[in-house]
C-alpha cells in the first residue's frame, strides 16, 4: 500500500481505524512468510499483553536479504563510509551482505548458539556491526546492543540482566580524533559477567588487545572454519527478536522486548511510508545501531525495503564541521534522518561548510531524538534543504518500535516545530492529570496510546511488572508515552518533552535517577538531585544537586571526583554540567523531591516558584537560590 496524497492519508488513517485486523492482515501480505498468519490480533492492555501475527512464522533476514536476491543481488545494500576521510568506503551488495551474514551466523552455531540464546553486540559502527546483528536473527539467537560509549559498569548490567552467551566486539574503535579501548572496557565489565562463554572480536583499530585463550576469538579467525550456507531459523511471529535497554526512572535500565512479526511489518511500512523511499534512492540515517534508530532505520527497515542504507563510523566534526554534507556530496545521499542535537552544533558552525559542498542529491530530510526548535528547524530547511525538502520531524521511542507521529514526505502540509499527524493504525489520545481524555482541539495534555500497533514493545525483559507498571498503570487502559504534547487547532501534534524523570542530552536519554545513585556512591555525597536545563546545543544540559556529609574545601577537587566517578559508570554523556553542592534539597512531607523547583532554579527563573508550601522545610529554597551556578 502506497501513500503518494493527502487523500489517500486520510483514507488509510480510516480504514487502519475502522478494520485495523484487516489493514495490517493486508500489509503482512507484502512480506516472505515460512506460515502467513491468519490471526491478525489479540489484545489486553489491562494485562497487558499483546500479539501480533500469531500463528505466522518468518524469518525477518529472510525479508532482509533472501527475498531480494532475485532482483537486487548485485544493488547495493550497505554503504560502509569510515571515521577517516582517508580511508575507502565500501559498497556491500545484497548478495555479499547476504553471505557474510550467513558466515557469521555459522560462526555463532558453531560455538554452540541457537535460538533464543541472549548475545551481547559492543561494536563500533562497522559493517559487521550490521552482520553481526542479523546473524543472531538469522539463527534466532536475541540480540542486545549496547552503544559503544557505554562504560564497562553499564555494559556489565546489561549483560547480566539478559544473561548473554556470548559479547561480540572489537579491539577499539575509531570516533573523531580519539580511539576508545573497546577489548579493555569489555575486559573490564567480563569480570562480573559469568554468563559469557565466548568473546568474539572483530579487528578495527589493530590495537594490542589481550585475548583470553579459550574465551576469546578473533572474528576473522572465525569466518574461515565455516562456509556461507546457513539456513534460516523458522520464528513465530511473537518469538523474540531482540532486547535493547533505555533509561528508567529508577537506576536500573529496562530491556525493552522486541518480536519478530509485527516489528517487520511496522517498520518497513513506516520506512517506506514516512521518507517515500523510491527504487536507486540513497538513504542515509546517523544514528548509532546502538540505539532503536539505527536498529529500525539503519538495519531492519530499509533492508527488509530493500533499500541502499549508508551507515556512517564518525562523528559530525571530524576532521571538521563539514564532513556530513562531504559525506552527502560524496555518495549522494537523497534521504537524510538526523537528530536535532546534531542540527543545532552545526548551525553554530560556519556556513561555509555546507557551502562547500554540493547538496542538491537531497530530496528529504527528517529529525528524530527530541522537540526541534523552530530555530534549528528553519536552519536546516534553509541550508541544508534550500527550501526545497521535505522534512519530516519523526516523534517515537524505543518502546514503539518504530515512527508514531510523523509527516509523510512530500505528502503531509509541514508545520515548523511540529511531527504532526499520526501514521495509519497509531490512536492517540491527550489525558489531562486527572486522567480524562481531552476531546478538542487546541489543548495540552500527556500523550497516550488507545490501540495496539505491530513493533510496540511486549515486555520489559524479565519484569512484566515493571512493563505494566510504567506504560499501562498511570491511565487504565492505555498506554503513556511519559511525553506532554500539545494538539493544535488543526489537530497537529507537537511533542513538548518528557514529564516524567528522563532527560534528554543531545537525543540520549538519560535517566536522572540512575545519575544520581551513581553521585551518591562517593563517600563525601549523602543525596543528590539530578534535573535537566536547557543548553543550545545538547537540548537539556544536566544540573545536579549535591548535599555533602561536612563543608567542602575544596569544591572543585569533588567536582572533578564526582565527574569521572560519573563518566566511569555511566558513560561521557551522563556528567553533569553543573554541580551545586547544597546544604539540603526541597523535600514534600511523603520525602518526594519537588523537582520541579530544582528544574526552575537550575534555569534561573526563580521568580516565581510556584506553591512551595507542601515542602518540609521552605527555608532551604532560598539557600539553594543563593548559591545558584
Ligand atoms: C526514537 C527515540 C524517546 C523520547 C520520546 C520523546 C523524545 C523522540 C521526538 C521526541 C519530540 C520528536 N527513542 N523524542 N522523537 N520529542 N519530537 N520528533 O528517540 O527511546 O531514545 O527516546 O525521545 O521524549 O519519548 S528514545
Amino acid at each position: 500500500m502506497e501513500i503518494r496524497s493527502l487523500l489517500q492519508y486520510h483514507q488509510a488513517y480510516k480504514n487502519s481505524v475502522e478494520d485495523p485486523e484487516k489493514f495490517w492482515g493486508d500489509l503482512s501480505k507484502g512480506f516472505l512468510w515460512h506460515q502467513e498468519p491468519s490471526k491478525i490480533l489479540d489484545w489486553d492492555f489491562k494485562k497487558p499483553e499483546v500479539h501480533w501475527f500469531s500463528d505466522g512464522q518468518l524469518n525477518i533476514t529472510e525479508n532482509c536479504l533472501d527475498r531480494h536476491l532475485i532482483d537486487k543481488a548485485d544493488q547495493t545494500a550497505i554503504i560502509w563510509e569510515p571515521n577517516d576521510p582517508g580511508e575507502a568506503a565500501q559498497h556491500i551488495s545484497y548478495q555479499q551482505l547476504f553471505d557474510r551474514v550467513c558466515r557469521f551466523a555459522n560462526v555463532l552455531k558453531r560455538h554452540g548458539l541457537g535460538k533464543g540464546d541472549r548475545i551481547c553486540i559492543y561494536m563500533p559502527m562497522v559493517p559487521e556491526l550490521a552482520i553481526a546483528v542479523l546473524a543472531c536473527a538469522r539463527i534466532g539467537a536475541v540480540h542486545s546492543v549496547v552503544f559503544a560509549g557505554f562504560s564497562s559498569t553499564a555494559l556489565a548490567d546489561r549483560i547480566n540482566d539478559a544473561q548473554c552467551k556470548m559479547l561480540i566486539t572489537a579491539d577499539g574503535s575509531f570516533r573523531g580524533s580519539k580511539t576508545i579501548d573497546l577489548k579493555g572496557i569489555a575486559d573490564e565489565a567480563l569480570k562480573r559477567c559469568s554468563s559469557v562463554q565466548h568473546v568474539v572480536v572483530f579487528q578495527r583499530t589493530k590495537q594490542d588487545v589481550s585475548m583470553e585463550p579459550g574465551r576469546d576469538l578473533w572474528w576473522h579467525h572465525e569466518i574461515e572454519q565455516v562456509d556461507s550456507h546457513c539456513p534460516a531459523e523458522v520464528m513465530n511471529a511473537e518469538d523474540l527478536l531482540f532486547i535493547l535497554y533505555t533509561s528508567g526512572s529508577t537506576g536500573k535500565p529496562k530491556g525493552m522486548v522486541h518480536t519478530c512479526g509485527g516489528y517487520m511489518v511496522y517498520t518497513t511500512f513506516t520506512f517506506k511510508t514516512v521518507f517515500q523511499y523510491q527504487p536507486g534512492d540513497l538513504y542515509w540515517c546517523t544514528a548509532d545501531i546502538g540505539w532503536i534508530t539505527g536498529h529500525s532505520y539503519i538495519v531492519y527497515g530499509p533492508l527488509a525495503a530493500g533499500a541502499t542504507t549508508l551507515m556512517f563510523e564518525g562523528v559530525p566534526s571530524y576532521p571538521d564541521m563539514g564532513r556530513f554534507w562531504e559525506v552527502v556530496e560524496k555518495h549522494q545521499v537523497n534521504i537524510f534522518y538526523t537528530a536535532p542535537t546534531a542540527i543545532r552544533a552545526l548551525q553554530k558552525a560556519d556556513l561555509s561548510f555546507v557551502n562547500k559542498y554540493d547538496l542538491s542529491s537531497l530530496k528529504t530530510l527528517g529529525t528524530v531524538g527530541e522537540p526541534i526548535n523552530e530555530e534549528a528547524w528553519n536552519w536546516y530547511n534553509q541550508n541544508i534543504g534550500k527550501d526545497n525538502c521535505p522534512i519530516v520531524d519523526t516523534w517515537w521511542q524505543t518502546e514503539t518500535g518504530g515512527i508514531m507521529i510523523s509527516p509523510i514526505a512530500g505528502v503531509t502540509p509541514l508545520k515548523p516545530t511540529y511531527a504532526t499527524l499520526p501514521l495509519p493504525g497509531v490512536r492517540l489520545v491527550l489525558m489531562d492529570e486527572s486522567g480524562s481524555v481531552i476531546e478538542d482541539n487546541d489543548v495540552e495534555g500527556r500523550l497516550c496510546i488507545g490501540f495496539p500497533w505491530p513493533s510496540m514493545a511486549r515486555t520489559i525483559y524479565g519484569n512484566h511488572t515493571r512493563y505494566r507498571e510504567t506504560y499501562f498503570s498511570a491511565y487504565e487502559g492505555y498506554y503513556f508515552t511519559g511525553d506532554g504534547c500539545k494538539r493544535d487547532q488543526d489537530g497537529y501534534y507537537r511533542i513538548t518533552g518528557r514529564v516524567d524523570d528522563v532527560i534528554i542530552v543531545s537525543g540520549h536519554n538519560l535517566g536522572t535517577a540512575e545519575i544520581e545513585s551513581v553521585i551518591d556512591e562517593h563517600e563525601k555525597v549523602i543525596e543528590t538531585a539530578v534535573v535537566g536545563f536547557p543548553h543550545d546545543i545538547k537540548g537539556n544540559a544536566i544540573y545536579a544537586y549535591a548535599i555533602t556529609r561536612e563543608m567542602v574545601e575544596n569544591e572543585d577537587q569533588l567536582r572533578s571526583e564526582i565527574l569521572s566517578l560519573v563518566s566511569e559508570t555511566i558513560g561521557p554523556i551522563a556528567k553533569p554540567d553543573k554541580i551545586q553542592f547544597v546544604p539540603g534539597l526541597p523535600k514534600t512531607r511523603s520525602g518526594k523531591i519537588m523537582r520541579r523547583i530544582l528544574r526552575k532554579i537550575a534555569s534561573h527563573e526563580y521568580e516565581d516558584l510556584g506553591d512551595i508550601s507542601t515542602l518540609l522545610d521552605p527555608s532551604i529554597v532560598e539557600e539553594i537560590k543563593k548559591g545558584v551556578l
